[in-house]
């Protein structure tokens, strides 16, 4: 999810499971977001996939193999229960929270194998785009707004979040809540805190979860959520739960999982505000570049005034310099060859939520289509297609060769590969974009 997991979990509100390309737009819980890394910065990616470590040896034996590997996990798992309890009531939850929590628990192998088989393929940013700001999408975020107007409005006044912010959050999280996920959360985090790949992260979620029960917010057989412990409405996880979520009618509870989203809704608006944002005011606009621009420049530590920019020759669709929204800088996600846009503070507070620009952009550019804004003008190189993670590896290993050090082989195209790609790429005459594109690796082959 974010550029080093203890930054990244503690600061994001939710993990990711893995969808398919398969998916149909729309019915994903929440689309991919695990695009090809096209931009700046180090690759956020959401699942973690980049330190996932390969499939253990046991679980790729023969069936009857891991039918055995599981029973023996599961007498294991109910061990290591027992001694979590322990370590669970030295932290301040309750032997009766634990027992009731804790009933009927056992190994979630589905659990298990979800965390295992995240996609090796990812998507490029505009089909990612395309399910993420479908006209589906935006027409049930229409209605949302329309439906929900009151409590919206309400909400938006006190946290000074634009409601279709906080909307396209939900839009993109649980589509408007209609797939909040019904995994028991205790079980699913037990399960993966056991198995043990970062298994530090998912006990803290896990006593954090018995918290919010011990609180009385829920009990533990309505707390259910995604298999990797994200819940509610805007997929909250456990330790976000505790520090953003509100209570916005004063009922005592602050109930993110109930069929009524008004909590949930106000605990997005509400940690969006804990982190600076700046209403009426927006994450990015698309821009154009003049011929001859300077490509070192479209880079995450470049930043000046619109004005700046202007004078540079960047402007707005309608050709005049951007209004002054700050100090910003220039984002392009798919390279020279796609949209560019001038993005702003707010989008460093979507990236609080979840930091994969493909995510940001899709609930910035939602939110742009919820008040009525145009789609993006640009078109993107449809020809294409995201690199796999193998493709990833081997042009890391290729620019290395050619003498452009990655500085390591990981299948993440992070800080050091774009500025290797770009020193490659001035090599070779080609345009400095630092775009991890397929036509890249194969000039390298
Ligand atoms: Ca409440």
């Amino acid at each position: 999810m974010i550029a080093s997991w203890g930054k990244a979990f503690a600061l994001a509100m939710m993990l990711v499971p893995a969808v398919t390309l398969a998916n149909a737009p729309d019915r994903s819980i929440r689309p991919e977001a695990r695009v090809v890394q096209p931009s700046y910065e180090p690759v956020r990616f959401l699942g973690g996939s980049s330190l996932r470590p390969q499939l253990r040896p046991d679980l790729v034996a023969s069936r009857q193999d891991q039918q055995v590997q599981l029973s023996t996990s599961n007498r294991a798992f109910q061990r290591w229960i027992d001694q979590f309890k322990r370590r669970a009531r030295g932290q301040g939850i309750s032997q009766s929270t634990l027992d009731a929590a804790f009933q009927g628990v056992s190994y979630n192998t589905d659990v298990i194998s979800r965390d295992r088989n995240q996609a090796e393929f990812t998507k490029t940013i505009w089909q990612y785009l395309e399910t993420a700001v479908s006209q589906t999408r935006i027409r049930n975020g229409r209605e949302a707004l329309r439906k929900h107007a009151r409590v919206l409005d309400q909400i938006e006044a006190r946290y000074g979040v634009d409601k279709e912010v906080v909307v396209a959050v939900w839009g993109l999280e649980s589509a408007y809540g209609s797939f909040r996920g019904d995994t028991p959360i205790i079980e699913a985090l037990a399960t993966l805190a056991f198995d043990g790949r970062r298994g530090a992260f998912f006990e803290e979620q896990l006593i954090a979860a018995l918290k919010i029960i011990q609180n009385g917010d829920t009990d533990a057989r309505n707390m259910t959520g995604s298999w990797a412990g994200a819940m509610g409405h805007t997929q909250f996880i456990p330790t976000s739960y505790l520090a953003y979520a509100v209570d916005f009618r004063g009922d005592g509870k602050r109930d993110i999982w109930s069929e009524d989203p008004t909590d949930a809704l106000a605990s997005t608006a509400a940690y969006l505000a804990n982190f600076g944002w700046q209403k009426d005011r927006p994450w990015g606009v698309e821009v154009k570049l003049p011929r001859g621009f300077n490509y070192a420049q479209a880079n995450r530590r470049t930043k000046k005034s619109p004005a700046q920019w202007g004078r540079l020759g960047v402007v707005g669709l309608d050709g005049k310099p951007v209004p002054n929204y700050g100090q910003a800088s220039i984002l392009l996600p798919a390279g020279a060859q796609g949209a560019a846009f001038m993005i702003f503070k707010n989008f460093e507070v979507i990236e609080r939520y979840n930091s994969a620009d493909a995510y940001v952009i899709g609930v910035g550019h939602l939110s742009d289509r919820l008040k009525g804004r145009p789609a993006i003008q640009a078109s993107w190189p449809t020809d294409d297609r995201a690199l796999t993670r193998a493709e990833r590896r081997e042009l890391q290993e290729r620019l290395t060769r050619a003498g452009f050090s990655t500085q390591g082989v990981d299948g993440r195209i992070g800080p050091n590969t774009i500025s290797a790609i770009r020193a490659f790429q001035r090599s070779k005459g080609l345009v400095p974009d630092g775009y991890a594109s397929l036509e890249l690796l194969q000039q390298l082959r």
